[in-house]
């Protein structure tokens, strides 16, 4: 018997936010945001997710030696609070270089922008000793399919990854597929389409997913099957757990709190395939209500990571040979309402 596995959860700072969206201005007083790397082991966390400019603020305008030296700051700081950090990934959809997207965009001068920006994300991970780089590729996608050459799209999609991993031979690159918002079509829309993009790279063994539940359901497609796909191949880098209700905005709900079956799943097929025991985090991606009053608010991430560690209880105590009872005999309706009675700690 292998002993059970103890999950680490992290979340990236922006996870705590002041209730802007794009009809409102901020509602909550600012938390600041150096001050948010003293709320992670309070509240249960031990890995930070970074963009590249949470790390470094006004990236684009620092030298070299200012990067760094933030860089180091931040390293100590993490260092400090005994704090992994567990990405940094380029914010490719704020300057007006990647208006048309970043390594697609059909500017050659503005791909040349998002190649220089990967770098110095590159360099701040290698700074932070971070091992991974997270793409998460905003707007490589189109508003209308004429304005770009779809092909060409993830042909420089994969040179560009393949150019991340000569600049840096240990780095890992995950991404993360998102099927819209806020382009119209992305591309990279599945892990699929990711795991692809890997088999085809230079160092397939270095290039790797990240799921977000909400980006698979915006997809149509489940969150644990995705997640499957990806440990099949021992292509799954991280998790992004959050939930969404049907296919509109990308809502990052709290985790099951939309589909408690479906978060039931995800951590099912995370626990039955050994997520974690090779350090993986349960990393969160949720956004707190826009409703909720004072500053900082974290309880949509304490209640998230509770939720998942519920969750792991319910997939400990199933009934394994009963579940395959059910299977042998293709009952798969009696399987069903095992599984929601067990869900909702009904006796048989
Ligand atoms: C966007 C999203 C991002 C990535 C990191 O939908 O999920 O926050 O997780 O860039
Ligand atoms: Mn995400």
């Amino acid at each position: 018997m292998t002993s059970p596995t103890t999950y680490r959860f992290s979340f990236g700072p922006w996870n705590i936010s002041e209730g802007n969206d794009p009809f409102g201005p901020e509602i909550r007083a600012a938390f600041p945001h150096e001050k948010k790397l003293a709320l992670f082991r309070t509240l249960g966390f031990e890995g930070v997710q970074f963009h590249d400019d949470d790390v470094v603020p006004g990236l684009d305008e620092c030298t070299p030696g200012q990067m760094l030296r933030r860089a180091a700051e931040v390293k100590t700081a993490l260092d400090d609070e005994g704090l992994i950090p567990e990405f940094v990934a380029p914010r490719l959809w704020f300057a007006a270089q990647t208006v048309d997207g970043a390594y697609t965009a059909n500017s050659a001068a503005d791909r040349a922008y998002a190649r220089d920006r990967t770098r110095k994300c590159i360099d701040i991970a290698r700074a932070l000793d971070c091992k991974a780089v997270v793409l998460w590729f905003s707007r490589e996608g189109t508003y209308i399919r004429e304005a770009k050459d779809p092909k060409l799209a993830y042909v420089r999609l994969l040179e560009s990854i393949n150019a991340m991993l000569d600049y840096d031979p240990e780095i890992e690159i995950w991404i993360e597929p998102k099927p819209n918002e806020p382009t119209d079509q992305a591309y990279v829309p599945t892990v699929g389409h990711a795991v692809a993009l890997s088999y085809a790279s230079k160092a397939p063994h270095r290039v790797k997913g990240l799921i977000e539940s909400a980006h698979a359901l915006l997809a149509g497609l489940d969150p644990s099957d995705e997640m499957a796909f990806a440990l099949a191949h021992d292509k799954l880098g991280s998790v992004h757990l959050n939930d969404q209700n049907g296919l509109k905005y990308d809502q990052d709900k709290n985790f099951g709190g939309a589909n408690l079956r479906v978060a039931f799943n995800q951590v099912r097929v995370l626990e039955e395939n050994g997520y974690g025991r090779r350090g993986e985090f349960v990393g969160l991606d949720i956004k707190a209500m826009r409703t909720q009053r004072g500053s900082p608010v974290t309880e949509h991430l304490k209640a998230s990571r509770e939720l998942f560690l519920l969750l792991v209880e319910k997939v400990r105590t199933l009934d394994r040979a009963l579940v395959e009872q059910f299977r042998d005999a293709r009952d798969y309706e009696a399987l069903e309402l095992y599984v929601l009675r067990h869900l909702m700690g009904t006796k048989p």
